[in-house]
């Protein structure tokens, strides 16, 4: 079993697709381990986004990522990381899917609506940076006990 940390960040928020975006993550077999709104600050942006950090698009990327209240999520399930990449689509919307959130929802590589965690590494790093241990609550459903470790 993997976690990996999601953010529906602010846009999805304002556009109103926070229970459009979590309700793709339920549907694909993800459980949410740990939820909650906040509004992220510049020391957190800069923690979080610190591989972007000598890039010429770090500064705006701050700006958006600060810009109005995101939702943090950890989810937890077979793979999670993988699948919460897959179900996101490329980080340019302009080569993103249909089928995938940033190939329904957005055009442009600022707003693109969803970060999810890229390694399982990341996943730890990350979600360390947001949730404390006691924030997050793992459960099973019945239907895992049918998985079949390879
Ligand atoms: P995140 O999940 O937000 O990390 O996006 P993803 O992992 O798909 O993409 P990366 B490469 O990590 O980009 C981080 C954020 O930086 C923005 N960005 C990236 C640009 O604005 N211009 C660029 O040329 C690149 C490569 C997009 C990502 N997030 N936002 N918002
Ligand atoms: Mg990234």
């Amino acid at each position: 079993m993997q976690r990996t940390l999601v953010l529906l960040k602010p846009d999805s928020v304002q556009r109103g697709l926070l229970g459009e975006l979590i309700s793709r993550i339920e549907r694909r077999g993800l459980r949410l381990v740990a939820m909650k709104l906040i509004q992220v600050n510049e020391t957190l942006a800069r923690q979080h986004y610190s591989d972007h950090i000598t890039k010429p698009f770090f500064p705006g990327l701050v700006k958006f990522i600060t810009s109005g209240p995101l939702l943090a999520i950890v989810t937890e399930g077979e793979n999670a990381v993988k699948i919460i990449r897959s179900l996101m689509g490329p980080t340019d919307p302009k080569d993103a899917p249909p089928g995938t959130i940033r190939g329904d929802f957005a055009t442009s590589v600022g707003p693109n609506l969803i970060h999810g965690s890229d390694s399982v590494d990341s996943a730890t790093r990350e979600i360390s940076l947001f949730f404390s241990p006691d924030e997050i609550i793992s459960y099973t459903r019945d239907i895992e006990k049918w998985i079949i470790e390879s």
